[in-house]
């Protein structure tokens, strides 16, 4: 097999000259370094995408988050394991730290605030990553709590920063209904409509958000950044507070 196979065995010991390779082949080869968990490469496959023209967008989406998919897929069957998945996540950051300070390039004054975390019992911190990154990128201040954020951590940072928005991020079927007893305990404390709430992780749905009470799901972290400029518009040329429970 060639290492641009995409061949998901692919031990990647050959040296390939990544430069040498055409767009739609580094774009291949980027996915299988990640898959072996290859940091420099994806960060080198990285830089040099940006520098053929390809916008942060594309190198995000076509070689980080596809090679994640995969990565995810192999993860799923048994194929892959945790400390093999857990290197592929190190290479991933090593990309995202590069299209980090295009993505969040912006003139514009702060739109809002975001309060940002991934909730308790939860590690995965990617995708949240991501979606704190386009948030900035679109002009908000994001406050990121990081991974296994509990109630008590949600709320001291509500308190501290008064927050437009809190956005939570699960990857566990175990973990979403977390987001709930955040909810609930705000709801319980009379302060749910305080600030926009705005959901995301793979396992969620628009039911689930709907369910728990959350002001919006979010599919990925585009959405999740268009929504919350549209919410926190709404919200200022609307004096009621939004939210499902409204504080009386
Ligand atoms: Co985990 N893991 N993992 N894992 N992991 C999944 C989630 C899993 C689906 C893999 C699988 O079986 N196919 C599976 C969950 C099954 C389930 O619950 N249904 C799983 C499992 C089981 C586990 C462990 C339990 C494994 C074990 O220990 N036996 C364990 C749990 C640890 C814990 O959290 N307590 C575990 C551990 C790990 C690693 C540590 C090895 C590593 C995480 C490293 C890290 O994040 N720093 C890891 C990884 C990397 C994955 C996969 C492969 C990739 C996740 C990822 O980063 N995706 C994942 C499989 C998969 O999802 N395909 C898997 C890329 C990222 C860009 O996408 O996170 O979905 P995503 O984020 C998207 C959207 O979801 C959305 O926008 C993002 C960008 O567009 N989004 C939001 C996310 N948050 C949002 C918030 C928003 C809005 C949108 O608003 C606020």
């Amino acid at each position: 097999m060639t290492d641009v196979d995409n061949d998901a065995n692919n031990s990647g010991d050959d040296d390939v000259d990544l430069a040498a390779l055409s767009d739609e082949d580094l774009t291949l080869q980027m996915h299988d370094d990640l898959y072996d968990g290859l940091k420099e490469e994806i960060a080198e496959g990285t830089t040099i995408l940006l520098d053929r023209g390809w916008s942060a967008e594309k190198v995000l989406n076509d070689a980080l988050v596809e090679g994640m998919r995969i990565v995810g897929i192999d993860f799923r069957d048994g194929i892959l394991f945790v400390p093999e998945v857990l290197l592929s996540a190190h290479a991933m950051k090593a990309g995202m730290e590069i299209l980090r300070p295009l993505l969040a390039e912006t003139g514009a004054e702060s739109v809002g605030k975001v309060v940002i975390g991934t909730v308790k019992g939860d590690i995965h911190d990617i995708g949240k990553n991501l979606v704190a990154m386009m948030l900035e990128g679109a002009g908000f201040e994001v406050i990121d709590l990081g991974i296994n954020t509990d109630v008590d951590e949600f709320i001291s940072a509500l308190d501290e920063h008064q927050p437009d928005i809190l956005g939570m991020s699960a990857l566990l079927t175990t973990t979403m209904p977390y987001m709930k007893v955040v909810i609930d305990t705000l709801t319980e404390r009379n302060r749910r409509a305080d600030q926009i709430i705005l959901v995301g992780g793979a396992p969620l749905n628009q039911e689930f958000g709907d369910a728990i009470g959350a002001d919006a799901y979010c599919r990925d972290a585009a959405v999740a950044s268009e929504m919350a400029k549209e919410l926190v518009m709404a919200r200022r040329g609307n004096p009621e507070p939004a939210g499902p429970s409204v504080r009386t």
